[in-house]
């Protein structure tokens, strides 16, 4: 398991707060007096971890009174200054990886060998690389100026990991932000804050809200935020949308998907197979860009299902703290209850389907690997995302019909290819609407590469010059930004 210091420092981290954990706003931390609290908890061992404040409208309006005031000096900061804060932070992130690691895993129930390995050092990896974007932001983006306080608002699924996604280029480009982190998992995010203010960011610059879709409610409608951006369903986000029109706010969305993963007939099955492990067993399948629709050329079909069922039986179920554990637990007793209606729904209407017969806890939030075949494409598990460690197998017979079939779908966020022809993977990767498109390889992420969806996927990009002008307004439309001083 992990070192025993990191869970002590936990333990210790947790019982020091357990008055309650309070909103960070203009730099500190606010007096638990009068705050009315919620319980966050641990899914694995479904315990308590502690209890989180839930935002009212007042408070996100004492937050954004402090990124407004904050904004008048951040934003003139020539941005190697804002520099020497970004590249602080991600060493600090460093120093406390440990820590971050199993307070991630706890609160989220993922294993500790990929917060350990993926979501921590990528949070880190992604202030170092929007440091670098600072000090060239103006030489970069001439006549480009900050557009003001930013609202953002993030999902559960990879809570430190998408706060650095939305925080990182915000800061680097000159904004100050309010951000409200999903309600199962806001812990990571306020050790966070306490280590802007350990890097001595100035008070306002950064400021985290806590709440549930209420607060987040209340963030989108005030009327000093400049910018809203959202990671989350794609029902809040169309409710977003609606609620910003008209508004004059900027908005990007990183919505759901459906993402197919194509296996062609020449393709290295055993490598597809490593590929669907990462694909929908990765965080438990709770991840946007999951490969969830596996198209398979039919004249390989059977032999690579059986070869995946024989890997699924290999994945451990268990402790997320267990380094050894493959699959972790599902982030909520509600989220559980949403994939084990959508695989009944998945049964009844004439899918196949299939579990691995590893061993499972007795308590806490799990589901075991599943695959269903013989799925009709319009059937619901062929079409809704299930967000859980669930895949939906489908076959195809020409190149044409999996691209029909991969653009079958409201979505448009990721899509995996595997074939060992590479004009066929050039080919096919050109006609699939989607906003990433891996060949041989999936759910591979960097700070520098945009990443983003078309139709109900969403909009905008994140990471990379494409994210960066996400927060950034050209300077004619500066007399329109509200975060300019008057
Ligand atoms: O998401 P919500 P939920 C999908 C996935 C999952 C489903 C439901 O399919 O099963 O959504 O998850 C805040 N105004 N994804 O209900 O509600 C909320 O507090 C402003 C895909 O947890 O969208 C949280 O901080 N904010 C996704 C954030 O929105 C509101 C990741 C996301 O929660 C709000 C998560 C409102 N009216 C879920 N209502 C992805 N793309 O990765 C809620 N929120």
């Amino acid at each position: 398991g992990p070192s025993p210091e990191a869970s002590d420092h936990v333990t210790a981290w947790l019982e020091k707060h357990s008055e309650g954990f309070t909103h960070f706003i203009d730099g500190a931390f606010v007096s638990p007096e009068n705050v009315e609290f919620f319980e966050v908890s641990d899914p694995a061992r479904a315990t308590p971890l502690g209890c989180v404040a839930q935002g009212t409208t007042d408070d996100v309006g004492k937050a954004v009174d402090a990124a407004r005031r904050a904004f008048r000096t951040w934003s003139k900061l020539p941005g190697h200054t804002r520099a020497r804060y970004l590249y602080a932070i991600a060493r600090h992130i460093q120093k406390r990886e440990r820590f971050l690691s199993v307070l991630e895993t706890m609160d989220n129930g993922k294993p500790i060998r990929e917060s350990r390995d993926i979501d921590i050092p990528l949070v880190a990896r992604h202030f170092y690389h929007h440091a670098g974007w600072a000090e060239l932001i103006e030489t970069e983006f001439p006549g480009h100026a900050p557009v003001g306080v930013c609202g953002q608002i993030i999902p559960w699924n990879f809570p430190l990991l998408m706060l650095a996604w939305k925080i990182a280029p915000a800061l680097a480009a000159g904004n100050t932000i309010v951000l409200k982190p999903a309600e199962f998992t806001p812990l990571t995010a306020l050790a966070f804050a306490e280590i802007c203010r350990e890097v001595g960011l100035p008070a306002g610059v950064v400021n985290i809200v806590t709440g549930d879709g209420r607060t987040g409610a209340a963030l989108v409608e005030h009327p000093g935020v400049d910018k809203v951006a959202f990671t989350g369903s794609t029902e809040v986000g169309r409710l977003i949308r609606q609620e910003t029109a008209g508004s004059g706010k900027k908005l990007s969305l990183e919505l759901g998907g459906k993402s197919p993963f194509i296996v062609f007939d020449d393709a290295d099955l055993d490598g597809a197979v490593e590929g669907v492990v990462d694909a929908i067993w990765f965080n438990q399948g709770q991840v946007c860009c999951a490969g969830s629709r596996l198209l398979v050329q039919e004249g390989v079909a059977d032999r690579f299902h059986s070869k995946l069922k024989t890997r699924m039986e290999t994945l451990r179920v268990g402790s997320p703290l267990d380094k050894s554990v493959d699959v972790g637990a599902i982030v909520a007793p509600v989220q559980l209850d949403r994939i084990r209606e959508l695989v009944e729904k998945g049964k009844a209407e004439g899918g196949t389907m299939w579990q691995a017969s590893t061993p499972m806890p007795e308590n806490g939030c799990f589901f075991p690997p599943t695959l269903f075949t013989d799925v009709e494409p319009s059937s619901t598990v062929a079409e809704v995302e299930i967000f859980g460690p669930v895949a939906v197998s489908m076959t195809f017979r020409t190149p044409e019909e999996a691209i029909q079939l991969a653009n079958n779908t409201r979505y448009g966020l990721a899509a995996s290819i595997w074939t060992e022809n590479v004009n066929l993977s050039l080919d096919v990767a050109a006609r699939v609407k989607a906003g990433v498109v891996w060949v041989n390889c999936t759910n591979m992420f960097d700070a520098g590469a945009g990443f983003g969806g078309y139709r109900e996927s969403g909009f905008g990009r994140e990471g990379g010059r494409e994210g960066l002008y996400e927060y950034l307004a050209p300077v004619w439309e500066k007399g329109l930004a509200k975060g300019q001083p008057a």
